[in-house]
Order: C-alpha cells, then sequence, then structure tokens
C-alpha cells in the first residue's frame, strides 16, 4: 500500500476539494450543532433520533467539560472519529494550520473523555457506566473503538500527533486485556464488525503483534458462539436499539464462524467490514483458508447479490442481503457506506492475490453508489441509493419511505457522510497496490506517486472517465528490474496498450497486463473502449427481464424526469438505437450526456384502470441519460436505470 501518491485528477480534484472546503467544515458545524440543518430521519420511524447531532457536546459531557445528558445514537461517537480521520488525510494532501489545530483539539477532547483504564464510548461513560460491555450486541462500543483507532492511525500518520496514538494504544491495550478466550476475559465479539480493521490497522503502524492477534480473535470468535448476544442480553439491562434482538444471527454475520460462510448475510455494512479485516488478515499472515473464506463471499456478493451500481443490501429490513439473485430496484438498500465497504474489501483482496476484478469493483462502487452519496455540492447526502425512484411513492408508500428522492442536509443516523469524507480523502491509497514483486495500477486517477523508498515514481496523466486515455510515466531509478500491471477493465471490450511506442491489442487472464520495467523512463499509454454499452441481466433476477442499463467507461447512466418528463416506466429504449454521447460542460458541472431513439407507451385517461382488446399507443421519443452519480441534482423527480427495451 502506498499513502505517496499526489492527486492531480480533474474529476477527482473537485470532489476532494469540494471534501475539504465544503464538506469537512459543514460536517464539523453539524458534530457542534452550531447550524441549522434538516436532519430527515433515514426511514418513517419515530424512534430515530433527529434533533441534533450533539457527538461533540456528548465528549464534552463525558469528560466532565460540560452537564448534560447523551444525546443521539449509542454510536453517535463514530461520526467524531471519521471526521477526524478525513481531516487526517486531508492535511495530509493539504496541509492547513487551522483545520490542525481544531482537529488537534479535537484529540485532546477525546483523550479527556477516556477512561483511566481506557475504556473510551460516550454514551456508556455518561449513561449507563454499569452497562459497559454487557450488551455487545447492540453497544457498538467495539465498533466505536474501531473507528476511533482507524482515526487516530491516520492522524498520526498525517500529522505525527503522539497523543493520538497513545490514546488509541490505550483503548486498544485495555480491549486486548478485557476480551479473549483467556480464563477472565470476555469471549465475544461486538454486533458491528470495525474493532477488527481498526486493530489491524493499528498492527501495520506500530508492528506490535498483539493487536494483530486480538483483531484474528475477534475474526475467529465471530459465529463460534452464536447464542452470545442473546445471553447477554437476558441480564444485560435495558435494551436501546430494541429491534436488534428478533433479527436473525446472519444479521451480524454470527451464524457460523467465519471460515464456514459461504454466502454473504446479514447487514451489508458490518458484513463488508468483516470481509475487509479477514482479507487484510489472510493477506498478512499469508493463510489460505481465511483467503478461501473471503474469496467465496466475494464471489457469493459480485456474482449474483451486487446491483450493476456497486450497490449491496437488498432490502431495508435489518439493511441486508437477502438472497441470490433478489435485486429489487425500487425498495433495495444499497447504502452509501455499504459500496464504500465494499471499495476496503476489495482493496485487502489485491493485496491477497492481484486480479483486475476486485479493481474493477472498487472502480464500479466508486464511480456510482459512493460517489451518488453525495450532493454536487457537498452538502447533501443519501444514505440508501435506489436504482429506480418516483417520489410519489417513496412519500405515500410505507415500504418506500427510506427511499428518497432528494438527498437530505444531514441524516439522524449520519454514518455514510463522514464515511465518504474520509474514502475521498484517502482515495490516492486505492490507485495502487504495491507487492513485494510488482506495483498494480489499479484506477485511472492522474496522479504523481512513488514507489520503494522513491526509486520508482509513477505519474499518470489522464481526463478519464470523460475520455479513456491514460498515459502512465515510470521512472525507474534503482537497479532492480520492476513489474508493473496496469488492469484492463473488464467492461472495456478492447484495450489499446503501447508500451514505448509499440501497440497492441491486449487480454490478461488475471486483469492486468504486464510490463518488465529495467532502469530509466518508461511511457504506458492505455486506450480503453469508451463506447456506450448495453447491460442484461442473468433471467433469474425478475426486476430486470426485458430491461437494458447503460454505461460509458465505469459509469453506469440513468434516466431523470428533468430531462425525460415523468412516468419513466412507460418508455422504451429501441434495441438497435445508436447510443450517442456528448460531454455536456454546463450540465451537472459536467457530464457525459447520453441520448438514443425511444418511445413512449400512452393511453388515453378514459381507458380506466383495467382495460382489454385495445392496442398500445407508442409515440417517438427520445431517450435521455446522465451517469447515475449525478441524479437527483436538480430537484425532486423520478429516475430509473433499469430501461425497457423494445425491438
Ligand atoms: O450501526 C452503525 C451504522 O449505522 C451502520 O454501519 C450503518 O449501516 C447504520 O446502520
Ligand atoms: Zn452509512
Amino acid at each position: 500500500m502506498n499513502p505517496g501518491t499526489t492527486i492531480n485528477d480533474t474529476f477527482f480534484r473537485r470532489y476532494r476539494e469540494l471534501v475539504r472546503k465544503e464538506m469537512i467544515p459543514f460536517q464539523w458545524n453539524v458534530l457542534n450543532d452550531a447550524i441549522d440543518v434538516n436532519i430527515e430521519r433515514e426511514r418513517n420511524d419515530a424512534s430515530i433520533p433527529n434533533e441534533k447531532s450533539h457527538a461533540i457536546a456528548n465528549f464534552r459531557i463525558a469528560a466532565g467539560l460540560e452537564k448534560g445528558q447523551h444525546y443521539g445514537w449509542v454510536f453517535q461517537d463514530s461520526d467524531v472519529y471519521k471526521w477526524l480521520e478525513a481531516v487526517a488525510y486531508s492535511l495530509q494532501s493539504t496541509p492547513d494550520d487551522d483545520l490542525k489545530a481544531l482537529a488537534d483539539g479535537v484529540v485532546d477532547l477525546i483523550e479527556e473523555a477516556q477512561e483511566d483504564d481506557g475504556y473510551l464510548n460516550t454514551y456508556f461513560s455518561i449513561t449507563e457506566p454499569e452497562g459497559k460491555y454487557k450488551r455487545l450486541g447492540e453497544s457498538h462500543e467495539l465498533y466505536c473503538a474501531g473507528h476511533f483507532i482507524e482515526a487516530a492511525v491516520a492522524y498520526h500518520e498525517a500529522t505525527n500527533n503522539e497523543k493520538v496514538l497513545n490514546t488509541a494504544k490505550k483503548l486498544a491495550d485495555h480491549i486486548c486485556n478485557t476480551f479473549g478466550k483467556e480464563e477472565g476475559k470476555i469471549c465475544g465479539v461486538d454486533g458491528h464488525e470495525e474493532i477488527e480493521i481498526g486493530l489491524m490497522r493499528l498492527f501495520h503502524l506500530t508492528g506490535e503483534v498483539r493487536y494483530l492477534k486480538e483483531a484474528e480473535f475477534f475474526l475467529r470468535e465471530r459465529g463460534q458462539d452464536p447464542e452470545f448476544f442473546d445471553k447477554q442480553w437476558k441480564d444485560g439491562g435495558k435494551m436501546l436499539m430494541g429491534g436488534l434482538a428478533s433479527l436473525p444471527k446472519s444479521y451480524f454475520q454470527v451464524h457460523l464462524p467465519v471460515e464456514k460462510q459461504e454466502t454473504a448475510e446479514g447487514h451489508a455494512v458490518r458484513l463488508v467490514y468483516m470481509c475487509t479485516a479477514l482479507a487484510d488478515l489472510a493477506a498478512t499472515i499469508k493463510d489460505e483458508r481465511l483467503a478461501d473464506a473471503c474469496r467465496r463471499i466475494w464471489n457469493n456478493i459480485v456474482k449474483r447479490r451486487m446491483y450493476i451500481t456497486g450497490g449491496i443490501g437488498s432490502t431495508v429490513l435489518g439493511e441486508s442481503f437477502t438472497l441470490d439473485y433478489d435485486l429489487p430496484n425500487d425498495t433495495m438498500y444499497c447504502e452509501t457506506c455499504a459500496s464504500i465497504g465494499l471499495m476496503f474489501f476489495a482493496r485487502q483482496m489485491l493485496r491477497i492475490e492481484s486480479k483486475g476484478e476486485y479493481a474493477d469493483i472498487m472502480e464500479k462502487a466508486l464511480y456510482n453508489t459512493a460517489l451518488s452519496g453525495m450532493a454536487l455540492d457537498g452538502k447533501h447526502f443519501f444514505y440508501v441509493n435506489p436504482l429506480e425512484v418516483d417520489p410519489k411513492k417513496s412519500k405515500l408508500d410505507p415500504t418506500k419511505s427510506h427511499v428518497k428522492p432528494v438527498r437530505p442536509q444531514w441524516l439522524g443516523c449520519a454514518c455514510c457522510p463522514p464515511n465518504l469524507a474520509r474514502m475521498i480523502t484517502s482515495l490516492d491509497r486505492y490507485i495502487y497496490t504495491e507487492k513485494e514483486d510488482e506495483i498494480l495500477v489499479n484506477l485511472f486517477i492522474s496522479s504523481d506517486a512513488e514507489f520503494k523508498n522513491g526509486e520508482v515514481t509513477i505519474s499518470q496523466e489522464t481526463e478519464y472517465p470523460k475520455t479513456g486515455e491514460t498515459v502512465i510515466k515510470v521512472n525507474n531509478n534503482g537497479a532492480d528490474l520492476i513489474r508493473i500491471g496496469v488492469r484492463l477493465p473488464s467492461w472495456s471490450g478492447k484495450n489499446r496498450l503501447s508500451p514505448d511506442g509499440r501497440e497492441y491489442e491486449s487480454g490478461s487472464p488475471n486483469g492486468y497486463c504486464y510490463f518488465d520495467i529495467n532502469k530509466g523512463e518508461h511511457l504506458i499509454r492505455l486506450e480503453m473502449d469508451m463506447e456506450p454499452k448495453r447491460w442484461y441481466t442473468n433471467p433469474k433476477v425478475s426486476e430486470n427481464m426485458g430491461k437494458v442499463a447503460i454505461s460509458r467507461g465505469p459509469q453506469v447512466y440513468c434516466m431523470e424526469e428533468a430531462d425525460n418528463g415523468e412516468d419513466l416506466h412507460c418508455l422504451y429504449l429501441l434495441r438497435d438505437a445508436k447510443l450517442s454521447y456528448e460531454w455536456k460542460e454546463d450540465l451537472l458541472n459536467g457530464v457525459g450526456f447520453i441520448s438514443a431513439d425511444g418511445i413512449r407507451y400512452e393511453t388515453d385517461e378514459k381507458s380506466g384502470l383495467y382495460f382489454y382488446g385495445k392496442k398500445a399507443e407508442y409515440k417517438k421519443q427520445t431517450i435521455k441519460m446522465i451517469p447515475y452519480y449525478a441524479w437527483a441534482n436538480r430537484g425532486k423527480n423520478e429516475m430509473r436505470v433499469w430501461i425497457n427495451e423494445k425491438e
């Protein structure tokens, strides 16, 4: 992995600047209850807190700096930690003394809220000290700890702040001393995976093996005692998230030990966080059985349970996976965090093995569902990313209350916005995978990177995804030959590569085309096939029968009411229609726009609800499409990814 990469890309520079200039300050104000924002519940459920964030105040109260009650979810602390992590990456790429001073203050506050034995969680410290670790199925104590540790590692890497690292180590040591198989320790796991990711990162930073061992304990203990949460719930005191107790064991991925889990089950974010840590562990200790478990779950996700947009989680109930090929477009969940988690998982899988498929999916999740999580203004956010929306149904159909037609300013459960902020600010870490014997070029983002202690530099110049060409300049100043693998995206039928002026078509079994680079400067030019494409679905997916989805490059396209009028379900794309592409600089901050011949099905009002014996009437209509990530930036309107198709 290579943190020494500077992004100077047209497409992502805008996003990264948006996060730095808009999102981080905006989120800071929200966390401090310092601005008036409209906080929406993520679905019609009166128990969801939506008055304010109160997240910083919770820390101040826990630290004894002010009086008051804890407010918000039991995992409200994680909003602050994810904000701090995003700030860390932002400072790494763009130093900012004022922001650093603010974040240093947050580190001080967190340290003050930490208890003497290392325990850290504002809800339990303030409201229920006697309940600590007694209801791990719902408490999110280790989930929050994992997020703090991740933030601390990132902040220490960016700023050398010692306090943040010491606070994280004190917390991690407290966890190592409290949880484990040894006599007197709690032999159980958290209902929401995340501590495992944090501990692995702390191990990578410090080299201290006890953190790796503790992560391994949590991963291997998962599913060994499926009744663990129930036993705790029986005598653990009042439930805060009562509904959780009635969910199946698979919701928490405790139905089976991880090595026996064959399919992606339960809460989608939890599952991909579990897999991220599992893949990290498998790659780090080179454990093939754990790697196989990761491969099985990966395959199940991407071959049977993932939307074409890289979204995962087919139902709002438990924000969960359901079953193979069950991919409804208008009731799904597709949480922003889940696609970000899928990117985390893919990044770790690339450490296990060099397969282009992992980077293909990472790219798909990034350019579609993850980016869709944020409005173009950087101040409004989706939790749920549907593939089909009718605002009238979202308003009045109770089964669709979670499917918002426009991004709210903030959400009662605010997990997604700060997750997006930390992913976008750390995007430089996804472009390449550095291994002992090779460097993989995963993503096509203009950037300058250093590897092998500066002996090797790689710079990419590209306007991707506007155009499909990237020029990769490799400078090998060391003595050894290095191998560079350039991904050949699976969506691109033809990839033309020209190393040192020689041009040839290329295919490769593992999805990368390799070049042996000796001392000196080398140019690799990759040209991808950016013709818009029609995609069809396996017929086992009942929802997509007779429908087509359009993509160009890594981006999936969609129709919006703003361009096509209402009742998008009445539109058909003609099967042989040419897909015409044009760049529109003044639409939606600059987007590719696809149009094609289509027809609209119409009947007159008098036909009534049902009718027979009457021929359908079709009128010509041009179908217009924009990239999915940019939808819902022109007010409330219908949207559709899967479009009816007709001969
Ligand atoms: O449980 C904490 C976070 O809230 C999860 O990661 C999200 O999916 C949401 O349920
Ligand atoms: Zn989320």
